[in-house]
């Protein structure tokens, strides 16, 4: 069995990856290098996350789509542009950085969802339960709820009971109880530097990150 049937390894490796290659950034003595990252390879690791919606149910399928079409912005932007900071520098020359569907505002908001996701690890292998509503909850109220309106957190609660079981959420992952643990570890360790990465690359060029 390759690793195409485990989508959630896949996913902890890309970010890996990119995670060290970050580390490998900050060796480099030249500053201007140092908040660089590849849009290509980051806007991959991005849409390999999309395996996970397929295993939610419909309830999520808007999610899915906001998500998806985000990221199809960043892989298209990553044929013609090298690196995330330049391709921020040029929305900022184009006086278009919060604008709708700009390249930085989809990549503010991929972040913010690569984080709630982070934050949905963390709590699941905190938690006993076989439940996955605490935990989503938990994340989707730390990380993503506070930039949403009242339709769209309605909409998400509602779906919050739709949720798979954990079980079968691992089952679906094509992993097992020990391995799942381990991948989830991997990607909240890797994600987290990737995350706290584009923060300081947002801070660095005064964009903010509250938006
Ligand atoms: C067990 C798994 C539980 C998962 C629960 C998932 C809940 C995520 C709900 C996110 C709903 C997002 C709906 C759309 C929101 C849009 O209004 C904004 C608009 O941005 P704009 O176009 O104005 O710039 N989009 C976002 O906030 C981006 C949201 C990305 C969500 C990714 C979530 C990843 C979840 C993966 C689940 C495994």
């Amino acid at each position: 069995m390759d690793s195409g049937d485990r989508p959630l390894r896949k996913i902890s490796e890309a970010f890996n990856e990119i995670a060290n290659s970050i580390n490998s950034h900050h060796q480099n003595p030249n500053p201007n290098q140092q908040l660089d990252l590849e849009l290509a390879s980051f806007s991959r690791a991005c849409s390999l996350v999309s395996a996970l919606f397929g295993c939610l149910g419909i309830a999520f399928k808007f999610a899915e789509m906001d998500y998806v079409a985000k990221v199809n912005d960043l892989c298209e932007a990553s044929k013609s542009i090298l690196t995330l900071q330049s391709m921020i520098e040029k929305d900022i020359e184009q006086n278009c950085v919060r604008k709708p569907g700009s390249h930085t505002r989809n990549l503010l908001k991929v972040k913010r969802g690569l984080d709630m996701i982070r934050v949905l690890f963390e709590q699941i292998l905190l938690s006993d339960e076989n439940s996955l509503k605490n935990p989503a909850s938990m994340a989707y109220e730390q990380v993503l709820s506070p930039y949403h309106g009242w339709a769209v957190q309605k909409a998400v609660g509602a779906g919050m009971y739709t949720l798979p079981s954990k079980q079968k959420l691992v089952q679906k992952l094509n992993e097992d109880e020990a391995s799942v643990r381990r991948e989830m570890q991997n990607y909240v360790s890797a994600s987290a530097f990737v995350i706290v990465h584009i923060d300081k690359l947002f801070q660095s060029l005064e964009l903010g990150i509250d938006w």
